[in-house]
C-alpha cells in the first residue's frame, strides 16, 4: 500500500473562491516546487510569497519529512481561488512527475507512517463531515484520542491477559496450573465489563452521529404528520382529515440546541383489513423500536392519563403530547405537553423537551458511533465470552489461547494494528480527494 510517489491534489472544495489550496506531497516534492517557485528555497513551515511560472503570486509552505500530515516531504501551494489557476497549477505539477492523489490517500499516508491510527484517520473524515456541534464534539473527542487511549487500554490489558496465559502454557508440561488463576479472572472480568461498557455507548453516539431516532406515534388522525411539518416548519407528510392518510414512514432531519434529530413521522396505529395500511403500520412499528425517544401524539384529554400510566420501561425516553389545543375544548391534563401542530403554539416547549430526552452530560464521555469498531468489538466480546467459559470449563489452556489471540485481534482491527488492504479500501475511499 505504501507508494514511493509523489502525489498531488487539490485540498480546497470544487469551484470559485478567495484562495484555494493544493497540495503537494512525496519524496519529489520540494524538487518539483523549487522548479516552479521565483523563490530559490522554502524554509521549513515558513509562508514564502512568491510567483508559480506566469501563472498566480502564490503561498507556498513546506513541511519537510517526517513533520508534516502525511509524514513525507510536503509542499502546499495557496493560489487565487479561481478554477482555472488551480487547475493549471496542478496539472503542471502532474506534468513534472507528480500523480494525482487518490480518495483518501493523504490520511492514508498518514496512518501507515503511524501519525493516525485507522480510528483517528476514520475521525478525520467525520469531523469532515460534521455539520452539527454534537457531530464536531464527537469526531474531535475521536480524533484527539481520548477513544484511542480507551482502546489502547483495553490492548494493553488484553497482552497481560495472554502473558498470564502463555507462562501457564510454558509450565504445561510440568503438570502444574502456574499462572495465578484468580488473577487471570479478575483481569478478565474487567475487560468484558469494559468492553460491554464501551458498546453501551454505541446508541448515544450513533444517534450523535446519524441523528437521534425520534419515531412521532399515536391513533390515526391525531396530528401526527402536521406536528412533523410543525418541528421541521416544512411541509414535508401530506396533511388531511381522513383517518389513514400516512401509509409510509416520513422522514426529516432537525437540529435543536446543536444536537439533530431524525423525526419519522408514522402510519396512525389502529385494527385495519387494508393490506397497505397494515404494511405502514409495521413500518410503524419497526419505527418505535429504533427510536431513542418516542412522542406520543393524542388529541382528546381522556387519552392522555391510561397512555402516560402504561408506558413502557423499554429504555426510550416518552414524551405525551396533547394535540390540537387551539380547538379550546381539552380540559389541561397533568402529564401531557398541550401543543397546537395547527397553530405553531407549544412546538418550542416541545423542542426544548426532545433536546432534554437527550443525556448532554453522557457526551463528555467517550463514545462509541463507527459501525465498524461496533462490529469489532462485538466479535471481542463474544471472543472474551468464550475465554471465559473456557477457563470455567478446563478447556486445555492452548485452546483457550486461540480465543485470546482472536480477541486481540479485533481490537486490533479497531485502531488499524492488524489491517487488510480491504478494509483500508473502504475506509479511504470514503474521503474527498485531496485529503
Ligand atoms: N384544529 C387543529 N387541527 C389539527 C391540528 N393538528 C392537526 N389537525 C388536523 O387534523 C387532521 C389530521 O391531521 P394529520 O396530521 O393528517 O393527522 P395524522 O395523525 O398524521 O393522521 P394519519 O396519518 O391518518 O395517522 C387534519 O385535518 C389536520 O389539519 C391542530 O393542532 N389543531
Ligand atoms: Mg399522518
Amino acid at each position: 500500500m505504501r507508494s514511493n510517489d509523489t502525489i498531488a491534489a487539490i485540498a480546497t472544495p470544487h469551484g470559485k473562491g478567495g484562495v484555494a489550496v493544493v497540495r503537494l506531497s512525496g519524496p519529489q516534492a520540494l524538487a518539483i516546487a523549487l522548479r516552479h517557485l521565483s523563490a530559490g528555497t522554502l524554509e521549513p513551515r515558513h509562508a514564502t510569497y512568491c510567483r508559480f511560472d506566469e501563472l498566480d503570486d502564490i503561498v507556498a509552505t513546506l513541511y519537510p519529512a517526517p513533520h508534516s500530515y502525511t509524514g513525507d516531504e510536503t509542499v502546499e501551494f495557496s493560489c487565487h481561488g479561481s478554477p482555472y489557476v488551480q487547475q493549471a497549477l496542478l496539472q503542471t505539477l502532474l506534468d513534472d512527475g507528480a500523480r494525482l492523489a487518490e480518495a483518501g490517500e493523504y490520511t492514508l499516508r498518514a496512518f501507515l507512517s503511524h501519525h493516525l491510527d485507522l480510528s483517528q484517520a476514520e475521525a478525520v473524515a467525520d469531523l469532515i463531515d460534521a455539520s452539527t456541534p454534537a457531530q464536531h464534539r464527537l469526531a474531535i473527542s475521536q480524533l484527539r484520542g481520548g477513544y484511542a487511549q480507551r482502546l489502547k487500554e483495553m490492548r494493553q490489558q488484553l497482552l497481560d491477559l495472554t502473558s498470564l496465559l502463555e507462562l501457564e502454557l510454558d509450565f504445561s508440561q510440568e503438570d502444574v496450573e502456574f499462572a495465578d488463576r484468580s488473577q487471570l479472572h479478575t483481569l478478565l472480568e474487567q475487560l468484558i465489563a469494559q468492553n460491554d461498557r464501551l458498546l453501551t455507548t454505541f446508541a448515544l453516539g450513533n444517534a450523535m452521529k446519524e441523528g437521534v431516532p425520534v419515531a412521532i406515534i399515536g391513533s390515526p388522525n391525531v396530528g401526527k404528520s402536521t406536528l412533523l411539518n410543525a418541528l421541521l416548519g416544512d411541509d414535508r407528510a401530506i396533511v388531511s382529515p381522513v383517518p389513514g392518510t400516512t401509509r409510509d414512514t416520513v422522514e426529516g432531519m432537525l437540529t435543536i440546541e446543536g444536537v439533530s434529530f431524525r423525526l419519522v413521522d408514522t402510519a396512525g396505529l389502529r385494527e385495519t383489513d387494508d393490506t397497505v395500511e397494515r404494511l405502514g403500520i409495521e413500518r410503524s412499528r419497526r419505527a418505535y423500536d429504533d427510536a431513542m425517544v418516542v412522542v406520543h401524539v393524542v388529541d382528546t384529554p381522556q387519552d392522555v392519563e391510561p397512555l402516560a400510566a402504561q408506558m413502557p420501561q423499554d429504555g426510550k425516553r416518552h414524551i405525551v403530547v396533547q394535540n390540537k389545543c387551539d380547538l379550546g375544548t381539552d380540559s389541561p391534563t397533568t402529564g401531557a405537553l398541550h401543543i397546537s401542530a395547527l397553530t405553531g403554539e407549544g412546538i418550542d416547549r416541545l423542542k426544548q423537551a426532545l433536546v432534554e430526552a437527550v443525556d448532554q452530560r453522557s457526551l463528555d464521555e467517550v463514545l462509541l458511533c463507527n459501525v465498524r469498531h461496533r462490529d469489532a468489538l462485538l466479535r471481542v466480546q463474544e471472543a472474551l465470552r468464550a475465554v471465559e467459559s473456557g477457563l470455567e470449563s478446563g478447556v486445555p489452556t492452548d485452546l483457550v489461547a486461540v480465543d485470546l489471540r482472536d480477541a486481540l485481534y479485533h481490537l486490533g482491527s479497531i485502531t488499524g494494528e492488524v489491517s487488510s488492504d480491504e478494509i483500508l479500501g473502504n475506509i479511504f475511499g470514503r474521503f474527498c480527494i485531496g485529503k
